[in-house]
């Protein structure tokens, strides 16, 4: 059993795929353990993605993680944190797998849709940064 955070950028929510995005994730057994909406601030978008500052798109990235409302989730089931990943698919849209969430409905590789934890300490990190233990159900 692992958990690994998800997030429906601010994109996916304008566009109206909360739903299909979910539903994607409970139809490949991954349940939901936690979930909100949220709307960042600069500076809370700037910490959740502190590993990329001095990146050339951080500046962009955070911009466009507090440009409007998220929804944050934690995922749980077996391998959790990799079969996420594949069910979004590749960063860049044009590099995606037929059949993932950003080939589906990615803009661009910075307009993902999706965010989804890398490895077992950034899902842990992230958990942490969004809900507390009172907020999880497993
Ligand atoms: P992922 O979201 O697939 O884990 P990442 O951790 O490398 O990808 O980057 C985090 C986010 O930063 C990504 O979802 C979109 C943005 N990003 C990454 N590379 C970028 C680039 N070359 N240009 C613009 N935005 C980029
Ligand atoms: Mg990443």
């Amino acid at each position: 059993m692992e958990r690994t955070l998800s997030i429906i950028k601010p994109d996916g929510v304008k566009k109206g795929l909360i739903g299909e995005v979910i539903g994607r994730f409970e139809k490949a057994g991954l349940k939901v353990a936690a979930m909100k909406m949220i709307h960042m601030s600069k500076k809370e978008a700037e910490g959740f993605y502190a590993v990329h500052r001095g990146k050339p798109f951080y500046g962009s990235l955070t911009d466009f993680m507090s440009s409007g409302p998220c929804v944050v989730l934690i995922l749980e089931g077996e391998k959790a944190i990799s079969r996420n990943r594949e069910l979004m698919g590749a960063t860049n849209p044009k590099d995606a797998a037929p059949g993932t969430i950003r080939k589906a409905f990615a803009a661009n590789v910075e307009q993902n849709i999706v965010h989804g934890s890398d490895a077992p300490e950034t899902a842990a990190y992230e958990i942490g940064y969004f809900f507390n233990a009172l907020e999880i159900c497993s």
